[in-house]
């Protein structure tokens, strides 16, 4: 490393004359000659083993120079104003709403720093969807909607009721604390305030919509993805981890704008260092045009004057720890600790006041560098764009928050404070009345209103904006799976087999044959899905600019530009990501999609909940395939990949259906109905259904069974007479339901037990649609209590019921409390571990000879068996009654 500095080169003239060598190549010859003489000379260097020093980041100031910069047309003052009105509006509903109980809370501090960042988008940039265009789509921090809110408040879209319900929306209208889709479906874009998804997403977006483009599915035009980010949220490895795709399929349409107020919750975001110029790194190594909007104008004189240099290497040298201070004490400890490191800087600034110095502005917070940098990135091409945008956490606030560290927790100022703040934005509100918070809204005809409305015309309408609503598809009926519901006679497949012929013929489907998304995170030919690799293509903004090795062969590995499966790389976060833009399509592009994303299912909702959850907020309609599920069934991988309760996860998403179905005929009914519920009926649900890897006769479907597969349960065999008093139900799911039919036929012959067998394919619809009828019941005391879906199908059969499933027993448990009749679980609670699959069903006890043993002790509970039989039976199967608790082992 060089020792040589700007105060102390060895060679000045010598350093002058390299300098002055290549801005004149520059400017003779343009810019990318002199990137290729840098290129040679750094080639030649490296060649010799010396090592040149880290280039990937620039000095600390705006990427673009002052005299690139794109103009803003506008009427700065008339916005400054606006934008005064939105910063006043945003702080006023957030105290108004902790008046009464200020356990409500909300943040003030986001949106004041961001607020211009906002602003020159909304005036000129976000283009909202209308007849002529699709729209951009708006990724809005979390912590910032006040401020959203405020700006539709003036658009006269919100009223200052709907303000003053902020964050209480139990009676349905009013505004939820976040974007949140849900309760605001027309309003809200997307789910953002768990960090580090709104990022993912955004990439994924702006991935699909090129996708969409290539197939001609849905024209990219010039649409945008922006996505606002905080800067301690680029912390998230989701913030982060998806960068690389970005840059590697040039997603211009992409443009994040990184909010870098230097500080989090807790205090800064990187005090010993520099957050931006770290971001810069990662994302310039990523592929990405990196735009950085450090300094506002008031440092350009200062910057100019700065003919040494010295200015700069300040600026290098600050970390900011120190940054944060300069913002959070004076312009005197500014002008102390920041210039007066060096007299020479010190002398720069001898003919500024010390206010003078705390008005040195940052970027963040300049309308005109903001603009420049909008209009560059806009225009950017081949490359996704990032804005590191520096701003002062808190902005406005004063002593009462501005770039303190417990910024981001304000929700009230003292009446102080709202003078000071009211007097900062000019907000034409006299003293008398300030202790009310009043909202303040000039009159629709006024300049500012007019102004701020002619901002968004132009703009093609307001934003944020959701358009929930599409046009129904006309999916295939049941009749068109009969390949798949008229069994496989001899021939034994998996279900996941059956899945992968499911989805082709749904792909063959004149209707939605294109609409069908197959996402797969490298794992098709785990499931036999390699055969869509040459049929459908594997999606590539490029095609494929080498001849795979497998060229030859059937189903060799074509990648091509309007390929159908996106195959997302080992990266469930991304492939889930993937799914969700699909997913979302019909409202984000008016195109609905039929994505099926197929995994390990123990690598889904364990791995991704949080964006599952997340799906259901916007509302995703598409399929998630859960792989190789069941702990027992994946019989040979061991504990991380034997899934055993993604059941129980799925069903934590009020909207997510799931479903474990054992045979072939099931899973079309299932996936039909899914189709039917989703895109004709257009209800706001997805499906989660678990396929298998385990080969078994898949049988023809028997009349009738179809309600009873939806509802979860439906009787598969009827084995009880009148006149045995030994008779049992058998409930299973998955493979473990051929178990459970093994076990009826040894009950039979070898205990002379008459056993139902019944196929339980979802014990969460069981269990939602018996919560849901037992509060009915509560609620009507005087009509006649309804029955429960499982009272209707148990209440008159005989018997103690055992359930058996590839699950933890809390899954089959779920359904307890509306069996009429004594009920015994048997799951697979515990780790998994690898093994054969007979074994591994012994050691969790859910094979057919632990089925018998639970029916017998069930009957010898009610007194139709004496204990001896059990005894008997345990001996009979060689299990032994002293082996380990699988579930604590
Ligand atoms: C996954 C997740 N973890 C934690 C939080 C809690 N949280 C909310 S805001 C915040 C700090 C955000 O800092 P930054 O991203 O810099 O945004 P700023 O408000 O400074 O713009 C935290 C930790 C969250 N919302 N999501
Ligand atoms: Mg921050």
């Amino acid at each position: 490393m060089t020792t040589d500095t700007m105060l102390n080169d060895k060679d000045p003239l010598e350093t002058e004359e390299w300098v002055e060598a290549i801005l004149s190549v520059m400017e003779s010859e343009g810019v990318e000659r002199a990137q290729y003489l840098l290129q040679r000379l750094s080639s030649k260097v490296t060649a010799t083993g010396a090592q040149l020093p880290y280039a990937i980041n620039t000095p600390y100031r705006n990427t673009i120079p002052v005299n690139k910069e794109t103009r803003m047309p506008g009427d700065l003052f008339m916005e400054r104003g606006i934008r005064s009105l939105i910063r006043w509006n945003a702080m006023a509903m957030v105290m108004r709403a902790n008046l009464d109980d200020s356990s409500l809370g909300g943040h003030i501090s986001s949106f004041q720093s961001s607020a211009t960042l906002y602003d020159i988008g909304f005036n000129y940039f976000f283009r909202a969807r209308n007849k002529d265009h699709k729209g951009d789509l708006l990724y809005i921090q979390g912590h910032s909607a006040p401020g959203i809110y405020a700006r539709s408040f003036l658009e006269g879209r919100l009223s200052e009721d709907q303000l003053d319900k902020f964050r209480q929306e139990v009676d349905g209208d009013g505004l939820s604390s976040y974007p949140h889709p849900w309760l605001m479906p027309e309003y809200w874009q997307f789910p953002t305030v768990s960090m580090g998804l709104g990022p993912l997403q955004a990439i994924y977006q702006a991935h699909v919509m090129k996708y969409l483009d290539h197939r001609s599915l849905s024209d990219a035009g010039d649409r945008k993805v922006w996505c606002f980010v905080g800067d301690g949220e680029m912390d998230e490895p989701e913030s982060q981890g998806a960068i690389a795709l970005a840059g590697r399929e040039h997603l211009d349409n992409l443009i994040f704008v990184i909010n870098c107020n230097l500080q989090r919750l807790d205090g800064p975001v990187r005090g010993n260092g520099k957050i931006i110029q770290e971001l810069e790194g990662v994302f310039r190594g990523a592929g990405w045009n990196v735009i950085k909007v450090i300094w506002g104008r008031m440092w350009d004189p200062l910057l100019e004057k700065d003919k040494l240099g010295l200015l700069q290497q300040r600026m290098d040298e600050a970390i900011d720890g120190e940054y944060q201070n300069y913002k959070s004490r004076s312009g005197a400890y500014t002008r102390e600790h920041f210039f007066g490191k060096y007299p020479e800087l010190l002398k720069l600034v001898e003919d500024m006041t010390d206010d003078d110095i705390y008005r040195l502005n940052r970027g963040g917070h300049d309308p005109y560098k903001v603009y420049a940098a909008y209009a560059a990135a806009s225009k950017h091409k081949g490359q996704p764009t990032v804005i590191l945008a520096k701003t002062v956490k808190g902005y406005g606030l004063g002593p009462a928050g501005e770039a303190q560290n417990i910024s981001h927790s304000v929700k009230k100022l003292d009446i102080e404070a709202l003078k000071s703040f009211r007097d900062r934005f000019d907000i034409p509100l006299p003293d008398s009345e300030l202790e009310k918070i009043p909202y303040y809204r000039p009159a629709p005809d006024s300049p500012e209103m007019r102004y701020l409305r002619a901002r968004r015309e132009a703009l093609g309408g307001p934003l944020p904006s959701r358009n929930p609503d599409f046009d129904a598809l006309k999916v295939p009926d049941l009749g068109s799976l009969e390949s798949v519901t008229r069994g496989t006679g001899e021939r034994e497949i998996s279900t996941t087999m059956a899945f992968v012929r499911i989805l082709s013929s749904l792909i063959k489907d004149k209707q939605i044959g294109k609409r069908v998304v197959p996402i797969v995170p490298d794992e098709a030919r785990t499931f036999g899905m390699e055969g869509m690799f040459r049929q459908l293509g594997i999606y590539s903004s490029v095609g494929q600019l080498y001849e795979p090795t497998d060229a030859g062969q059937v189903m060799y590995y074509r990648e091509v530009t309007d390929g159908q499966v996106l195959e997302e790389g080992i990266n469930e976060g991304g492939a889930f990501a993937a799914w969700l833009a699909a997913a979302t399509s019909y409202t984000n592009n008016d195109c609905p999609l039929v994505p099926f994303y197929v995994f390990y299912s123990m690598f889904g909702f364990q791995r991704v909940g949080d964006l599952c959850w997340a799906a259901g907020d916007l509302q995703a309609r598409g399929f998630l395939i859960g792989a190789t599920s069941g702990r027992t069934t994946l019989n040979g991988e061991g504990l991380q990949h034997q899934d055993g309760h993604s059941h129980i996860l799925a069903g934590t998403v009020p909207n997510c259906v799931t479903y474990d179905p054992t045979y072939a005929y099931e899973l079309a009914v299932i996936v039909q109905q899914g189709l039917e519920e989703m895109y004709v009926k257009k209800l706001p649900k997805y499906y989660y259904i678990t396929v298998m890897n385990e080969n078994y006769v898949q049988p023809a479907m028997p009349k009738g069974c179809e309600e009873g597969i939806i509802k979860g349960l439906y009787r598969l065999q009827q084995n009880t007479t009148k006149t045995n008093k030994k008779a049992v139900q058998l409930l299973g799911s998955g493979t473990i339901l051929r178990e459970v039919i093994a076990a009826a036929e040894i009950l039979k012959t070898e205990f002379g037990v008459d056993a139902d067998v019944w196929s339980a394919t979802s014990f969460n619809e069981l269990r939602r649609e018996g919560l849901s009828t037992a509060r009915w019941n509560m609620l009507h005391p005087e009509e006649k209590p309804k029955l429960s879906y499982v009272e209707q199908c148990l209440g008159k059969t005989k018997g103690p019921v055992i359930a058996a499933t590839d699950y933890v027993k809390s899954y089959a448990d779920q359904i307890r409390e509306f069996i009429p009749a004594d009920y015994t679980v048997l799951g697979t609670d515990g780790f998994g571990r690898s093994d054969s699959r007979e074994r591994l069903r012994h050691f969790f006890e859910v094979d057919r000879y632990f089925v018998t043993v639970a029916a017998l002790s069930a009957l010898v509970k009610d007194n139709v068996l004496p204990p001896g039989v059990v005894s008997e039976a345990i001996k009979k199967f060689n299990i032994n009654p002293e082996k380990p608790d699988p579930a604590v082992s």
